[in-house]
C-alpha cells in the first residue's frame, strides 16, 4: 500500500520534508554529527564537494575523501531530532519516492557518529575517544516503536534493579552497535564503554542548577553500575537512538564521542576544539583503511 501524503512528507522539489534530500544526493556512509558547524568541519579534510542543503538544524554535504564518498550530516541535538533524520535517510533508500512503497531489494546503511561526550568512569579521562560498544537508552523516543527484537533484557533488568529507577520514567533499553563497524573503528586510541543517552542536557543527566532532580543519587548509581564487567562509560544524547532505529531499520551504526567533561572528576577539556578534530581525522583515516 502506498504511504500516504501525510505520513511520508516532500517537499515540491522532492526532497524529504526536513532533511532537504533527494535519494541521490547521499552516500550509503554516513557521519552523524551534533553541531551543525561540525559538518565543514569534517568536509574541509574531502577532496571534493558534490552536494550541500541546510534546513533547520539539519546540514549535508556529500563529497568524495579519498576516493571514497562520504556524507557528513549534522542531527542538532537530542534522540527526538535523531528519529527524525534515520527515518528520513532510511526513507531516501528504501521507500521509492513515485510509487510511495517499500523497495523490494533494502539498502543497508553505515552511520558513523562523532559527537562529544562527558564521561562519568574516573578512568576515561578528558581528550580521549570513547567508542560505544552499546547505548544505554534513558530517554524513551524509541518506545513509540515495537522494539523487541532490539531488547537486552537481563542486563536492562540489572540496570533497573541496581538504579532502583523510577517506574515513572520510560524503561530503560539497552542497544548493541555495529560489531562490523566496530572492528574497522577500533584501536588502541579508543575507550569502549556503554553510553547512556539521555533526554536532556541538565536535569536529564543529573546536573543540578535551580531545579532538585528526581533521584539526586542517579548519577553515582550509574557511576558504579557494573554487569558481567560492564560500566558506563559516558553521558550524552543520540547514541542510543542512532543504534535503536538503526537495528530496527537493518542498517548499521557506531558512535564515537570525543570526551571533552570527565563529570567524576569535575574537569573540562582545555583544547575541546582540537580533541574533536582529532577525532574526525581518526574516523576519516579508518573509514578509508583497507
Ligand atoms: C550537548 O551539548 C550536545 O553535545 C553532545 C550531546 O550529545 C548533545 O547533542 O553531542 P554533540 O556535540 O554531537 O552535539
Amino acid at each position: 500500500m502506498a504511504i500516504k501524503e501525510s505520513e511520508l512528507i516532500l517537499n515540491p522539489d522532492g526532497s524529504i520534508y526536513h532533511l532537504n534530500l533527494k535519494p541521490e544526493n547521499i552516500s550509503d556512509t554516513i557521519i552523524l554529527v551534533g553541531d551543525q558547524d561540525r559538518v565543514s568541519k569534517v568536509t574541509k579534510y574531502f577532496d571534493s564537494i558534490e552536494f550541500e542543503t541546510q534546513k533547520r538544524e539539519f546540514k549535508t554535504q556529500t563529497g568524495l575523501y579519498k576516493g571514497k564518498r562520504l556524507s557528513v550530516i549534522s542531527t542538532g541535538i537530542g534522540p527526538d531530532n535523531i528519529d527524525i533524520v534515520l527515518n528520513e535517510l532510511d526513507a531516501l533508500v528504501n521507500i521509492d519516492f513515485k510509487t510511495r512503497q517499500t523497495k523490494t531489494k533494502l539498502t543497508i546503511l553505515n552511520f558513523v557518529r562523532i559527537g562529544t561526550s562527558g564521561a562519568l568512569q574516573v578512568e576515561i579521562p578528558v581528550d580521549t575517544f570513547v567508542l560505544s560498544t552499546h547505548g544505554l537508552d534513558l530517554n524513551g523516543m524509541l518506545h513509540a516503536y515495537n522494539i523487541n527484537s532490539i531488547k537486552s533484557q537481563e542486563i536492562e533488568d540489572a540496570f533497573i534493579k541496581q538504579t532502583n529507577w523510577s517506574p515513572s520514567k520510560g524503561r530503560p533499553i539497552i542497544i548493541r552497535g555495529s560489531q562490523v563497524l566496530e572492528k574497522r573503528l577500533e584501536s588502541e586510541c579508543t575507550y569502549k564503554g556503554l553510553t547512556a543517552t539521555a533526554s536532556g542536557f541538565y536535569g536529564p543527566q543529573g546536573r543540578v542548577l535551580r531545579l532538585p532532580l528526581q533521584d539526586e543519587f542517579l548519577n553515582s548509581k550509574m557511576d558504579a553500575f557494573s554487569y558481567k564487567g560492564m560500566t558506563i562509560s559516558n553521558f550524552e544524547m543520540e547514541t542510543s537512538a542512532i543504534y535503536g532505529l538503526a537495528k530496527l531499520l537493518n542498517h548499521e551504526a557506531l558512535s564515537l564521542n570525543a570526551i571533552i567533561a570527565n563529570r567524576a572528576s569535575g574537569t573540562f577539556s582545555k583544547r575541546p576544539s582540537e580533541v574533536i578534530d582529532d577525532l574526525i581525522k581518526y574516523v576519516l583515516k579508518k573509514l578509508t583503511e583497507q
